[in-house]
C-alpha cells in the first residue's frame, strides 16, 4: 500500500496489476474514480479509496456500473481526469453510456478499465470486452504485464485528453491479480485543477447528442478522431515490431498472451518476426502489413475471442492475400476459442505453426510437475460454502421451511452475491436430468435451493415473467442481496408493483457488498472514502416503489423469518421480505467470538442430520458414531443450529 504513494521515480516495487493501474492513475493526476466492485477489478477502487484523501482525489463505490460511468463522464466534461472501473459483466450494465459518449467525446481524460476473466474464475461468463471498444469506436489498450498496466494507464489518460475520446484499458485476471516488478514514475505536484464548463466547447452542443447538427455529425467527428488514433497506433510505444530476416514465421500477440509468446520463443529457440500489440484498437495497419509481408505464415495469439485476429484477417485480405493465418478462427485454429491461455498452450501452438519438434520435457518442466503433484497431495479437496454463522443460512432455512409446507413445484429465482451459492449444488447428489415438463426436486441443503441464476438483478424479473404468464405450478420467489437490490432491482421492484405481479421477493440484507470483498453500499452507512452516509432503508424504498406487503425479520430468528415469508407467500400480488443479519465476517472482525460455547449433547443427538442440512461449515458429523458435532474453530455462536435441532440436542451444555 505504501508503494502506491511513494514519491521515488525510478524505484522498483512489487505491485499487483490492479495496484499498478491505481498507481498509474495517481501518476497521471487522476481527479475522480467511480466504480462498482467486481472481481477481478475491485482492488483498483480499494487502493484509490484508501489513499484518496491523502492524494487529493474523489473516489466512490457507485450503486452500479452505469451510474459510475455517468459520474466519471460528468467529471470529464468539466475538465477533470477520471477513471471508471468494472469487471467484464459490469460493462454490459454501463453499455448505454459507453456507446453514446464517444459521439462528441470528452474533455478531461476518461479511462475505462475493464477486467475480464478468461476461464471464468470469478464470473458467470468469459466475455471478452475488447470487441466492445471496437464497437464503441474508441482506442483499446491491453497490458502484457504489471509494468505496462501502470504505464498504459498514464499514457491512456493523456491520449484520452489528446484525442478527446474515452480510452479503454482491458485487463484480465492474470494481470489484475498477479504481482510483478514495476518501476515507479513521477507523481505530479498536486495543484487544484482548473475546472470549467462550455456547452459549445469546440463543437456546437458538444455534450448533447441531440443538439444540432445532430448525432450523425458527432458520429462523423468520432471517425475523424479515430483516424487520429490510427496514426497514434503506428508510433504507440506499446506496439513493437521486430523483424528477423531469417524467419518465416510471423507472430502477432497482444496483452498477457505477448508475455506467453516471448517465453515460448525463448524456450523453443524458434525464430520469428514478432509484432507485440499493446494497443489492439485501432490496429497499426502499417506495422501489421510489414509483418504480414515479411512472413510466410502468421500466428495470432490473444487472450479471449479472436478479436485481433479478425481485424488482421480483414487487413490481410487486402495486403497479403493467401497468407496462411493461424489462431482461434475455425480453419487454421491452433488455439481454443474458450478457456484461458497459458505458457504451455501457447508453446504448443507455436510448435504446430512453426512445424518444429515438440520439446522433450526438460528438467525444469519435470520439476514443475513434481512440485504441483506434491502441492496437490497437501491440499484437502473442499468446495466453496457459506461462512459459519452466515445470515444467508438462516434465510434459506426459513425459506425452505416455508416452501416445504406448500405443495407444488415452486420456483426460486436466484441472484448474484454470496447467496448465489444457494445454487451451487455442493452437497452434491448425483443429478439425473429428466425430460419432465414439471418436477419437484427435494431440497436437502441451502446449496440446492436456487433454481435459476444469470445476472445481477435478473431474478426478480424472471419471477415476474413466470407469474405474469400464469405459472400456477407453485409459488414464485426471487432473492437478492442488499447491494444487488440497489444495483439492479429497483426498477424491477417498481415494475412488479405497478403490474401487480404475484411474486415474493426476499432481500437478504447483510449490510455489505460481501462477495466482492466487503465494499460498503448504501445500506452500510459509510462511503468508500470512510465518510458517514445516511443508511438506505430497503423497507421504505420497497413501499415507496408501490409494494404494500412488506415484512422485515431477522434471519437469525428462524421462526419469525419463516412466518414473514409465509405471510408474503399467502399474499396475492407482489410482496417483499427483508431478512436482516450483518455479514458474520464483518461482525467477527469487529467483535470476534473467541471462545464459542455452542456444543452438541451427544446423548441427545440421534444422528438425524437436520443440523447438517443447515449447511453451516461449523456443524460436523461423525459418520462412525452417527453424531453431530461443532467445529469450535469456526463456530460464532450464532444460534442457528440450536434452533434447527428437533431434539434440542444443541446448546451450551453439550459435549460434542
Ligand atoms: C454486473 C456485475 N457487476 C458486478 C459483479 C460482481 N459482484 C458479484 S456479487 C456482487 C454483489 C454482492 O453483494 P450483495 O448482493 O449485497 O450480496 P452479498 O455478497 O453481500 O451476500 C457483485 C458486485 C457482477 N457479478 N456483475
Amino acid at each position: 500500500m505504501q508503494e502506491i504513494l511513494m514519491d521515488r521515480p525510478g524505484h522498483r516495487v512489487l505491485l499487483m496489476g490492479n495496484e499498478a493501474i491505481a498507481r498509474g492513475a495517481l501518476e497521471a493526476g487522476l481527479d475522480l474514480m467511480a466504480a462498482y466492485p467486481g472481481t477481478p477489478s475491485s482492488e483498483i477502487g480499494e487502493v484509490l479509496a484508501r489513499v484518496g484523501k491523502e492524494a487529493g482525489l474523489y473516489v466512490e463505490w457507485s450503486i452500479n456500473e452505469k451510474v459510475a460511468f455517468d459520474v466519471a463522464v460528468g467529471a470529464s466534461l468539466v475538465g477533470a481526469r477520471s477513471l471508471v472501473a468494472m469487471k467484464n459483466a459490469g460493462l454490459n450494465v454501463a453499455m448505454d453510456t459507453f456507446m453514446t459518449v464517444p459521439y462528441g467525446g470528452v474533455k478531461g481524460g476518461l479511462l475505462v478499465v475493464v477486467a475480464d476473466d478468461p476461464d471464468a474464475h470469478y464470473s458467470s461468463s468469459e466475455q471478452d470486452t475488447r470487441p466492445a471498444a471496437v464497437y464503441a469506436e474508441i482506442p483499446c489498450f491491453e497490458p502484457a504485464d504489471q509494468q505496462e498496466a501502470k504505464d498504459m494507464t498514464v499514457a491512456a489518460l493523456a491520449l484520452s485528453e489528446q484525442l478527446e475520446l474515452p480510452v479503454f484499458l482491458r485487463s484480465v485476471s492474470r494481470i489484475s491479480h498477479a504481482s510483478g516488478d514495476v518501476t515507479l514514475g513521477e507523481l505530479p505536484k498536486r495543484a487544484e485543477r482548473k475546472l470549467g464548463f462550455n456547452k459549445h466547447w469546440k463543437l456546437p452542443y458538444r455534450w448533447n447528442v441531440y443538439g444540432p447538427p445532430g448525432a450523425v455529425s458527432k458520429h462523423r467527428w468520432l471517425h475523424e478522431h479515430l483516424d487520429m488514433a490510427r496514426e497514434y497506433a503506428e508510433r504507440c510505444p506499446f506496439n513493437r515490431l521486430t523483424l528477423d530476416p531469417g524467419a518465416e514465421l510471423g507472430i502477432i500477440a497482444s496483452g498477457v498472451a505477448a508475455s506467453y509468446v516471448r517465453e515460448a520463443l525463448a524456450y523453443l529457440g524458434v525464430r520469428a518476426n514478432l509484432l507485440i500489440l499493446g494497443l489492439v484498437h485501432p490496429l497499426p495497419d502499417r506495422l501489421v502489413t510489414e509483418l504480414l509481408r515479411a512472413s510466410r505464415r502468421v500466428l495470432v495469439v490473444e487472450e479471449g475471442d479472436p478479436a485481433v485476429e479478425t481485424q488482421i484477417r480483414c487487413l490481410a485480405q487486402e495486403v497479403a492475400p493467401g497468407l496462411p493465418i493461424y489462431g482461434k478462427y475455425r480453419r487454421n485454429a491452433v488455439l481454443l476459442p474458450y478457456g484461458e491461455l497459458n505458457p504451455a498452450r501457447v508453446r504448443d501452438a507455436v510448435v504446430r505453426v512453426a512445424d518444429v519438434a515438440p520439446p522433450k520435457a526438460a528438467g525444469a518442466e519435470d520439476g514443475r510437475s513434481a512440485a504441483k503433484a506434491r502441492a496437490a497431495a497437501l491440499v484437502v479437496p473442499r468446495s466453496s460454502s457459506l461462512c459459519a454463522g452466515c445470515s444467508h443460512l438462516g434465510s434459506y432455512w426459513a425459506l425452505r421451511q416455508a416452501l416445504q409446507r406448500r405443495n407444488g413445484v415452486h420456483i426460486v429465482n436466484g441472484d448474484i452475491g454470496c447467496y448465489e451459492q444457494g445454487g451451487y449444488g455442493i452437497f452434491s447428489r448425483q443429478i439425473e436430468a429428466g425430460p419432465e415438463d414439471s418436477r419437484r426436486w427435494p431440497v436437502q441443503s441451502p446449496y440446492e435451493i436456487l433454481d435459476t441464476n444469470y445476472v445481477m438483478g435478473g431474478g426478480i424479473g424472471l419471477a415476474q415473467g413466470q407469474a405474469q404468464v400464469g405459472y400456477k405450478g407453485g409459488k414464485v420467489v426471487a432473492v437478492a442481496g442488499d447491494s444487488t437490490f440497489a444495483h439492479a432491482t429497483l426498477p424491477a421492484v417498481l415494475n412488479a408493483a405497478y403490474h401487480r405481479a404475484d411474486i415474493t421477493f426476499l432481500v437478504l440484507a447483510n449490510n455489505w457488498t460481501a462477495m466482492t470483498g466487503h465494499q460498503p453500499n448504501p445500506t452500510t452507512g459509510v462511503t468508500a472514502m470512510g465518510d458517514q452516509a445516511p443508511v438506505f432503508d430497503i423497507e421504505q424504498a420497497a413501499r415507496a416503489l408501490g409494494i404494500t406487503d412488506v415484512h422485515t425479520a431477522s434471519a437469525y430468528d428462524l421462526e419469525a423469518a419463516r412466518q414473514a415469508i409465509e405471510k408474503a407467500l399467502d399474499h396475492e400480488g407482489p410482496s417483499v421480505v427483508i431478512l436482516t443479519g450483518e455479514c458474520q465476517l464483518q461482525v467477527q472482525r469487529r467483535t470476534p467470538v473467541k471462545d464459542p460455547k455452542t456444543r452438541v449433547d451427544r446423548e441427545r443427538c440421534n444422528g438425524c442430520r437436520m443440523c447438517v442440512q443447515l449447511g453451516c461449515p461449523a456443524v460436523t458429523f461423525d459418520a462412525g458414531v452417527k453424531k453431530a458435532g461443532i467445529d469450535t474453530t469456526l463456530c460464532v455462536d450464532c444460534g442457528l443450529c440450536v434452533q434447527v435441532c428437533p431434539r434440542k440436542a444443541i446448546g451450551t451444555g453439550g459435549n460434542g
